[in-house]
C-alpha cells in the first residue's frame, strides 16, 4: 500500500465517528500524493505524515454556566493546537451546538495549510464549545465566555497560541473572553484577535474574510479571461463572511442575489439589499425571514435552497458540506463557471470532483478565505508594535496576500502538472513551507 493511503487508512481507524476530519485528512493527502511519492522515503522515515495528520495537543474541557432563570448548564469546550511548525498557533472559536472534537480537528487540520499559505509566521489550531448562543441574552453569553475562558486561558498567550472568531463567535464573545484573560493573567496583551478597535483589534479585520474572498475570486477570474463585473453571484450564509462578501462584491459591481440562515434562504433578483441584511443579521441578530419586510419583491423560503438560482459565480459561506453533488449538478446545469468556497470545507468531495470534471473553476476554502486569518496575523504585528494602522494600509496589504496565495497555488498546481487545479495547488502549496519547517526542527 502506498505511504498516502496507509496514513489514510490509519486516520480512519483511529479516530472514529470524526467524518469531517477524515474528508479533510483525504483531501489534502490524495492532493499531496505526487509530491510524497517523489519523497516517500524520507517521509515514511521521519513518519512525516503520521506527525501532520497527529495534532500536537488536543485538549477537552468543561464548561459550566449559570442562565438568567439560575439554572446551571454544562457544555464541553475544545481547543485543538495541531501544528506550530512556522509559528504560533492560530485559528477561531465556534461556538455551535454541531460542535465536537472531529469538527475541531477538521478545522485546525485544515487551518495549518491556509495559515501557510498566508506567507505569515502563524501556525495552526481551532477551539470552540457546543454552546448554542441563538437566543441566550447578553449576560448568559458573557457568562459562558468567562466560564470558557476561565480553562483556556492556561493554553494560550501572544506568542504561544492565539484564537479568533468563527461561527458564533463575533466581536461580543471576543470582547467578554479577553476581558476575561486580561483579569486572571493580568497581562495586558493580543491575546485574541478579532478586538474591538477600542482594544487592540485591527481595522478591517471585520470586513477581510468577505473581501478577502472576493480579491482572490477576481484574480482567478481574471486570470481566466472573465471579468467580475456583471456577474451574478449565488451566496449561501448570512454571517460575518457572507455579509462582507456581498458587500465587496457589489463594490466589484458584481450581482449577489441570495443569502441564507440555518432556518431559511433569500431570493432578491435585484440584488441583496445590504443595509436590510446588516441591520437585519448585525443589529437585530434576527432571522432571514425580515428580509421581506424590507424587500417585499424578494422571495424567502424555509430550508435549504440557494443552489437552484441561476447564477455565474457561487459562493458558499455558511458551513461545511452545504454544497453536495445534487446543488453541484443544478449550479452546472444553471451555467455556473466559478465556485470559490467563503466557509470551510462548503463543497462534499463528490461535489467537488463534479466540479472539476465539468469545467468549473473551483478555489477551496484554505486558500479562498484565508483572508480573515491573514488579517488576524496583520493584527498581532500591530499589537507586538502597539500600533494601529490605517484601514487602507491594512486592506491594501490584505488584496496583495490575496493575489499572492492565487499565485502560489496556481504555479505549484502546473509545476504538478495539475494546471486549473486549485485544490491540489492549494494543499501542495500549503504543505511545502510546513513540511520545510517541521524537517528543519528535527523530530517534534
Ligand atoms: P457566522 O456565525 O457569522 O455566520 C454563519 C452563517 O451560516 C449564519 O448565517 C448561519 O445561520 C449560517 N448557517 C447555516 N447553517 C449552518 C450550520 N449548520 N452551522 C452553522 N452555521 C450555519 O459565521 P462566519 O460567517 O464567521 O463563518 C462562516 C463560515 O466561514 C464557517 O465555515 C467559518 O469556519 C468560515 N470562516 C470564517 C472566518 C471568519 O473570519 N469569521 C474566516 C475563515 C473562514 P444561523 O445564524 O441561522 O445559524
Ligand atoms: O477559519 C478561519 O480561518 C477563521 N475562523 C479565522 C481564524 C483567525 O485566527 O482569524
Amino acid at each position: 500500500m502506498s505511504y498516502v493511503d496507509e496514513v489514510i487508512a490509519q486516520v480512519v481507524e483511529k479516530n472514529p465517528a470524526q467524518p469531517e476530519f477524515h474528508q479533510a485528512v483525504k483531501e489534502v493527502l490524495e492532493s499531496l500524493r505526487v509530491v510524497v511519492e517523489a519523497n516517500e522515503e524520507a517521509y515514511r522515515k521521519d513518519a512525516l505524515l503520521e506527525r501532520l495528520v497527529n495534532p500536537e495537543r488536543q485538549l477537552v474541557f468543561r464548561v459550566p454556566w449559570v442562565d438568567d432563570k439560575g439554572q446551571v448548564h454544562v457544555n464541553t469546550g475544545y481547543r485543538v493546537q495541531f501544528n506550530s511548525a512556522i509559528g504560533p498557533y492560530k485559528g477561531g472559536l465556534r461556538l455551535h451546538p454541531s460542535v465536537n472534537l472531529g469538527i475541531i480537528k477538521f478545522l485546525g487540520f485544515e487551518q495549518v495549510f491556509k495559515n501557510s499559505l498566508t506567507g505569515l509566521p502563524i501556525g495552526g489550531g481551532k477551539g470552540g464549545s457546543d454552546f448554542d448562543p441563538k437566543g441566550k441574552s447578553d449576560r448568559e453569553i458573557m457568562a459562558f465566555c468567562q466560564s470558557f475562558m476561565t480553562e483556556l486561558y492556561k493554553y494560550i498567550g501572544a506568542d504561544t497560541d492565539v484564537p479568533a472568531g468563527d461561527i458564533g463567535t463575533g466581536a461580543r464573545e471576543i470582547g467578554y473572553m479577553f476581558g476575561q484573560y486580561k483579569r486572571i493573567r493580568g497581562v495586558y496583551e493580543g491575546v485574541l484577535t478579532g478586538k474591538g478597535l477600542s482594544y487592540g483589534g485591527s481595522l478591517a479585520r471585520t470586513e477581510a474574510t468577505g473581501y478577502g474572498l472576493l480579491y482572490l475570486t477576481q484574480e482567478m477570474l481574471k486570470c481566466n479571461g472573465i471579468d467580475i463585473a456583471g456577474k451574478v453571484i449565488a451566496v449561501s450564509g448570512a454571517g460575518n463572511v457572507a455579509i462582507y462578501a456581498i458587500e465587496k462584491a457589489q463594490q466589484m459591481g458584481a450581482k449577489p442575489v441570495t443569502c441564507s440562515d440555518s432556518t431559511g434562504w433569500v431570493y432578491d433578483p435585484d440584488g441583496i439589499d445590504l443595509a436590510a441584511l446588516k441591520e437585519i443579521k448585525e443589529v437585530k441578530r434576527a432571522r432571514l425571514s425580515e428580509y421581506k419586510n424590507y424587500r417585499p419583491n424578494a422571495e424567502y423560503h424555509e430550508g435549504k435552497g440557494v443552489w437552484s438560482v441561476k447564477a455565474d459565480i457561487a459562493l458558499p459561506c455558511a458551513t461545511q458540506n452545504e454544497l453536495d453533488v445534487k446543488d453541484a449538478e443544478m449550479l452546472v446545469a444553471n451555467g455556473c463557471m466559478a465556485v470559490c468556497e467563503g466557509a470551510n470545507m462548503p463543497t462534499t468531495l463528490e461535489a467537488t470532483e463534479y466540479l472539476q470534471k465539468n469545467g468549473v473553476l473551483f478555489v477551496p476554502g484554505k486558500a479562498a478565505n484565508a483572508g480573515g486569518v491573514a488579517t488576524s496575523a496583520l493584527e498581532m504585528s500591530q499589537n507586538s508594535e502597539r500600533l494601529s494602522w490605517t484601514f487602507e494600509e491594512v486592506d491594501s496589504k490584505l488584496q496583495g496576500i490575496m493575489v499572492n496565495i492565487f499565485h502560489n497555488l496556481d504555479a505549484a498546481a502546473k509545476k504538478y502538472g495539475f494546471e486549473g487545479n486549485y485544490v491540489v495547488g492549494a494543499n501542495i502549496a500549503g504543505f511545502e513551507k510546513v513540511v520545510d519547517a517541521m524537517t528543519a526542527q528535527g523530530i517534534v
